[in-house]
């Protein structure tokens, strides 16, 4: 794993149906993001935030709410995130609200395209973020990430990375989902999408769950982690815009951050949908830090003999 990491703010709600994940990198960075994976070793720049367009709190057009912003934030972390790579270095993506993920995504899979490496994209979330304008009920485009980076949108978010689509569905493995609407669902299984949901975590383990959705992964891959805050239930992190009860306790998503870290993979990451204006004294900022810290390697590993 890469040991220069770059921390991107992103401060916006654009994509989001509640205003205030635009509050969310200065909420990690006051959790102390920054000196706490310093503190694992790691080299860490923080470029400060970006600076993009205000949210106009309009109602959607044609099944899209704020287009032209969502479109040129993603531009703006695009850009950031693959100078980034470029540099050899591990980008940190602090959202902001999920829409940013598809710039993000796509500057991974341009950056892999250069470097010949095949790409597996984890998706934690309460949700599949797989609508179209055409399916979505809010028209809120933190709910469309994953298709446009599949290819279904709209010119503007498709061509972000260059290439259309900026991913296929076979390399996304979703952890988490409980949250997902009729149309929606429809299509994630119409394109194959490989989801881990709920259901399935309590009846075969997040042990299972990740062995799968890590397997298969050899030293030419690299592993881009999307994690959306309101993957873990709402007793754990409240700090979020769409809250979804039964969702992963404080233990399971620690199991599912060290069995990312044991891969050894991880090349680049997302944390989006913190939202400070809901939270309680940044517990959910802290939550998030303190599990980003066992993604990056945290553990006792002390086992017994027998
Ligand atoms: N699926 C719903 C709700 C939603 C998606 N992502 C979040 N909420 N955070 C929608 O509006 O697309
Ligand atoms: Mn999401
Ligand atoms: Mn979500």
């Amino acid at each position: 794993m890469l040991n220069k990491v770059t921390l991107i703010g992103a401060p916006t709600d654009i994509g989001a149906g509640a205003r205030g994940a635009s509050m969310g990198p200065e909420a990690l960075r006051v959790a102390n993001i920054g000196p706490i994976l310093e503190g694992h070793g790691l080299e860490v720049k923080d470029r400060g935030n970006l600076s993009g367009p205000a949210n106009p709190w309009l109602p959607p057009t044609d099944g899209y709410r704020h287009l032209p912003e969502v479109a040129a934030w993603n531009r703006l972390v695009h850009d950031a995130v693959y100078e980034e790579l470029s540099d050899g270095r591990m980008p940190i993506l602090l959202g902001g609200d999920h829409c940013l993920g598809l710039g993000s995504i796509s500057a991974v899979a341009r950056h892999c395209r250069d470097t010949g490496k095949k790409l597996r994209v984890l998706w934690l979330d309460a949700h599949a973020d797989f609508n179209t304008s055409a399916l979505t009920p809010s028209g809120n485009i933190h709910g469309m990430p994953v298709a446009c980076l599949c290819g279904f949108g709209p010119r503007e978010l498709i061509e972000i990375g260059g290439q259309v689509p900026a991913i296929s569905p076979k390399w996304v493995r979703q952890i988490g989902i409980r949250s997902v609407d009729p149309g929606e669902k429809r299509f994630v299984h119409e394109q194959g999408l490989e989801v881990f949901d709920m259901r399935y975590i309590d009846e075969m383990g997040m042990r299972h769950a990740m062995e799968l959705a890590l397997a298969t992964l050899d030293a030419n891959t690299h592993l881009h982690v999307s994690f959306d805050v309101d993957f873990l239930d709402p007793e754990i992190a409240p700090g979020v815009g769409t809250t979804v009860p039964g969702g992963p306790t404080y233990r399971e998503a620690q199991l599912c951050m060290e069995m990312i870290a044991d891969t050894g993979r991880m090349g680049s990451l997302d944390v989006v949908e913190l939202n400070p204006a809901l939270d309680v004294r940044n517990k959910t900022a802290q939550v998030a830090v303190d599990l980003i810290e066992s993604l990056f390697g945290k553990s006792t590993l002390m086992r017994p003999k027998v």
